[in-house]
């Protein structure tokens, strides 16, 4: 009997204790829908991203409307950006956001940046840099894409993001790309998640 209560006072696994003496890293998530209502698609994921173990919600931004970036023959997209607060490793971070692309239908198809259900990427992880062989972090499309800086700009007008070199400002990246003339259509909606 004592011992059957020690076995249930004991944490679940190792990856549990390990985590939970972990400090706590804040990540930003990119969040994109363009089929199936993506509006109720980025609730449903912000949701489920606030449900994730050792992981909270502490900001979202608002929802953007931008013009598909590759593939022309697809719908808008839907984009926005939340903050978190997780004690996960950027790896076990992905592998939950890919539970949670699973969980609401996501397909592979193929088809590069053809449309989805909903795509959950890791924007930024602290200010750590990952180049693994499924994890680059910062995402690689980060300082080209108007429907991830904004947002980024909307909840911390004053990150950094590292590079190689040095840490880039976001609005030195908003500045470059505001200068280049292939801009796509981003505008932010009044409606919030
Ligand atoms: N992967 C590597 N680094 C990361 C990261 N930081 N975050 C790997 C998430 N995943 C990362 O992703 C392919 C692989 O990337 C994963 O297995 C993971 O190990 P995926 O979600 O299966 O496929 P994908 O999203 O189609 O690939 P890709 O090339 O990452 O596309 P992006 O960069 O996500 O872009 N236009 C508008 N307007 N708005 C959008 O949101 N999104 C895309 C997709 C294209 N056009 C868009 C939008
Ligand atoms: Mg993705």
């Amino acid at each position: 009997m004592v011992a059957a209560n020690v076995a249930a006072d004991r944490p679940r696994n190792a990856k549990a204790i390990n985590s939970m003496h972990r400090d706590a890293v804040d990540a930003w998530i990119g969040l994109g829908s363009n089929l199936e209502n993506p509006k109720r698609q980025l609730a449903q994921a912000v949701s489920a991203l606030g449900g994730l173990n050792q992981c909270r919600v502490l900001d979202r931004s608002r929802l953007y409307l931008s013009s598909p970036m590759g593939p022309q023959d697809q719908p808008d997209f839907i984009n926005a950006v939340v903050k978190l607060s997780t004690r996960l490793t950027a790896h076990e971070l992905l592998q939950a956001l890919q539970d949670i692309e699973q969980s609401q239908g996501r397909q592979r198809n193929g088809q590069h940046w053809g449309p989805r259900t909903i795509d959950l990427d890791i924007l930024l992880y602290g200010d750590q840099m990952i180049d693994s062989e499924d994890l680059t972090v910062p995402h690689p499309g980060l300082s080209h894409r108007a429907f991830v800086l904004y947002p980024l700009w909307e909840l911390d007008a004053d990150l950094l993001v590292p590079t190689a070199d040095k840490p880039l400002s976001l609005q030195a990246l908003i500045t470059d790309l505001q200068q280049q003339d292939t801009q796509l259509h981003c505008q932010p909606l009044e409606e919030s998640m």
